[in-house]
């Protein structure tokens, strides 16, 4: 169960922001009536929620998921991957501290987008990306370890159509990994139930379990109604602005 989660809240130069899609500019009304519903649904899955103040150094600093992993046993801040968002840990940082007194780190030439690092209970898939890298991989894998998780990569730099590992799946608890098709036969998920998201509808393989919710963007029907049939709980949100920027639901929130 969560208990707790950090967002931030977007800020006024959130289309400054990175993205490799060309879906058009966010509207800026739009993305903050999009991240406060989104902000309500955490709040209606029982969370508590810090919200920190956007951050106009930083245009990514709402992907907040981004900058830290954080699990029952540790916490580990990232380095991430592209340098106008090395600094969204360190403004991260007090926030973090307050939850987690002794948060390991990444040290350079690692790299680690928390976007890439997948839980899976005590089992963690770490994304090699452009954003994560090897070195970065080996060092939160150590730190995992030391919290007495095991861990495996997963490398996603030759599938072009996604950013983050997350980006193509999202593990759901009940041994359940949702799983974009180009992903589906990777044999380290033969473990799992899978539930395979169409090619049309991949944008909506990044979900997010919280407590007895399943958080699905809208607008993807099939992948909604297959979480049904299996028995969760979809909650549907509105991600269109965020998804113009790369985002998905998971990078919006620290939740722990
Ligand atoms: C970026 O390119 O870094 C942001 N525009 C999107 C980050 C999305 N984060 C995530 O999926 N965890």
């Amino acid at each position: 169960m969560f208990t707790k989660a950090i967002v931030r809240i977007p800020g006024a130069n959130f289309d400054a922001g990175l993205t490799t899609v060309d879906f058009g500019r966010p509207d800026l009304s739009l993305v903050l009536r999009q991240h406060s519903r989104y902000c309500e649904a955490l709040v209606e899955c029982g969370l508590a929620l810090t919200t920190l103040d956007p951050d106009l150094r930083f245009p990514d600093s709402t992907f907040v998921e981004d900058t830290a992993i954080l699990t029952p046993h540790g916490a580990v801040l990232t380095r991430p991957g592209a340098l106008s968002r090395e600094g969204e840990v360190e403004a991260i940082r007090p926030t973090i501290l307050n939850f987690y007194p002794a948060p390991l780190t990444i040290e350079a030439p690692g790299t680690v987008d928390g976007g890439d690092i997948c839980e899976a209970g005590s089992h963690f898939f770490l994304g090699l990306s452009h954003r994560t890298n090897e070195e970065g991989a080996r060092q939160l894998a150590a730190h995992l370890a030391s919290f007495g998780y095991t861990s495996s990569t997963i490398d996603v730099r030759p599938m072009t159509t996604i950013l983050h590992l997350k980006s193509g799946i999202s593990y759901i608890e009940d041994n359940t990994l949702v799983v974009m098709e180009e992903m589906a036969a990777n044999p380290q998920f033969a473990r799992f139930d899978l539930i395979q998201v169409d090619a049309e509808e991949s944008y909506a393989a990044n979900c997010v379990r919280v407590n007895d919710r399943v958080l699905v963007a809208e607008g993807f029907p099939r992948l909604t109604t297959a979480l049904q049939d299996r028995g969760f709980n979809p909650l549907v949100l509105d991600m269109s602005e965020f998804q113009k920027m790369d985002g998905g639901l998971s990078c919006l929130s620290l939740r722990f």
